[in-house]
């Protein structure tokens, strides 16, 4: 069988998705994703390194601020436990007939949460070696695992930033458990979201002690992570408000920036998020050129916001104008290194047959694999290359050379800006627009 059965197969009826290409009609087939097919060196699934997020796809239930659960998961026990391995056994299933080689994970989306801190690590461990033996039999591998330090109330004022130390330990329990997992399980990619890391209001917050206290953290687990032999990438994912109202970590420039200052650099890299990059007034691909400029684009989170709302909707991609701009910048950075593209996004809550995260899924592997050939091309055409670069053709040769190379100081530069000939050259935003208009539809 070319996918993973548990005890029970769980999406009867829906085999392994199988490329047949743009014509092909067949919702439950990939039309532009072709695993195998080469581009520039790679396979495609070596470029695009998919990884289903489990928590949105066998966690999150339909359930609103307005309305219960819909979503009727066909692995529920009542039995915490045995419902966690029957999770794991769909999940593995869904992984492998969806065919993304890598999946996410948090602590408490795999493992039954508890209260009590040794409760909490025993049954942790006890799912980890279910996730394990699961991992060997599918060949599956993990992108990165993170904690869940954000939804018990405990955590209710952030857990690196709570101004309570017994909830900073608290948190450091739970992050010292998922790094041993991590190791255990070969996670390539170790991710800190913020969660509640941020605050509501100045008048109660200290926050200049609670961004040190964050530093101490991560460096804590940098050194803890490093001596039990994780090789990957510590990640910061940046996401600017949402739970709290001010997130430190608010977009890539601002991480990066407390990356650097703390002295954290060579261990931590940032994981973007379309849906954060866009809540902090960015397009998805601002962010992701400023990771790639500063050598931080550790890993990405795929997914989409709705234009006209304001919050994280976490939708799978569809966007292929959006797809196509991102997989130029990654593609620019020479791939993602050890990270990949994550798909934190939900199926909507009226989306209810069992097959409707394949379906997404495949929307979002097809809009990629789409952005990922016409990015190929525009790249190895070099237009939009050639454009830009002579638009900033006075800095190759002359004073402008001089300036770059640091070799004017200002009285230099105002001398030359005396005598300086300006002539108005049109920056040509509709022609580049129509060009790329004409790479996505031709
Ligand atoms: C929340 C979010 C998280 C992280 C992992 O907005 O994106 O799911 O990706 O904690
Ligand atoms: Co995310």
């Amino acid at each position: 069988m070319d996918y993973f059965v548990g005890d029970t197969e769980y999406f009867k009826g829906i085999k392994k998705i199988e490329f047949e290409g743009k014509k092909s009609r067949n919702p439950l087939a990939f039309k532009f994703y072709d695993a195998k097919k080469m581009i520039a060196g790679k396979t495609m699934e070596e470029h695009l390194r998919f990884a289903t997020a489990y928590w949105h796809s066998f966690c999150a239930d339909g359930a609103d601020p307005f309305g219960s659960a819909t979503i009727k998961f066909p692995f529920k026990k009542s039995d915490p436990m045995e419902n966690a391995l029957a999770k794991a056994d769909a999940a593995f299933e869904f992984i492998t007939k969806i065919g993304t080689p890598y999946y996410c994970f948090h602590d408490a989306d795999v493992a039954p949460g508890s209260e009590d801190a040794r409760t909490y690590e025993k049954n942790y461990h006890l799912v980890a070696d279910a996730l394990l033996a699961r991992q060997k039999a599918s060949k599956v591998k993990l992108l990165w695992n993170t904690a869940n330090v954000f939804t018990h109330p405990f955590f209710m004022n952030g857990a690196a930033t709570n101004p309570d130390f017994a909830v900073v330990s608290r948190a450091a329990l739970q992050v010292k458990n998922c790094l041993d997992v991590n190791v255990q399980l070969g996670g390539e990619n170790y991710v800190f979201w913020g969660g509640r890391e941020g605050y509501m209001t100045l008048l109660n917050t200290n926050m200049k002690r609670e961004r040190e206290h964050l530093a101490r953290f991560l460096t804590m687990a940098r050194d803890y992570g490093r001596s039990i032999g994780f090789k990957g990438t510590f990640l910061i994912e940046p996401k600017p408000m949402e739970p709290t109202k001010h997130q430190y970590d608010f977009d890539a420039a601002t991480t990066i920036g407390f990356i650097r200052e703390f002295g954290l650099q060579d261990d931590f890299k940032c994981n973007i998020e379309a849906n954060h990059a866009t809540l902090a007034g960015h397009t998805f691909a601002h962010d992701l050129q400023v990771c790639t400029d500063s050598g931080m684009l550790g890993s990405v989170d795929a997914n989409q916001g709705d234009n006209q709302n304001g919050w994280d909707t976490d939708e799978f991609p569809s966007n292929v104008y959006e797809t196509t701009l991102a997989m130029i910048a990654i593609l620019k950075n020479g791939g993602l290194g050890t990270g990949g593209l994550n798909f934190d996004a939900k199926i909507r809550r009226n989306s209810t047959d069992p097959e409707d995260i394949f379906l997404a899924h495949i929307g979002g592997m097809d809009s990629f694999a789409f952005g990922l050939e016409v990015a190929q091309k525009i790249i190895d055409e070099g237009v939009f290359d050639g454009f830009i670069k002579e638009r900033y053709a006075s800095f190759d040769s002359g004073n402008g050379k001089l300036f770059e190379e640091g070799k004017l100081n200002l009285g230099d530069l105002a001398s030359l800006g005396r005598d300086a000939e300006i002539i108005q050259k049109s920056g040509k935003q509709e022609y580049l627009q129509n060009l790329l208009n004409s790479y996505l539809l031709g």
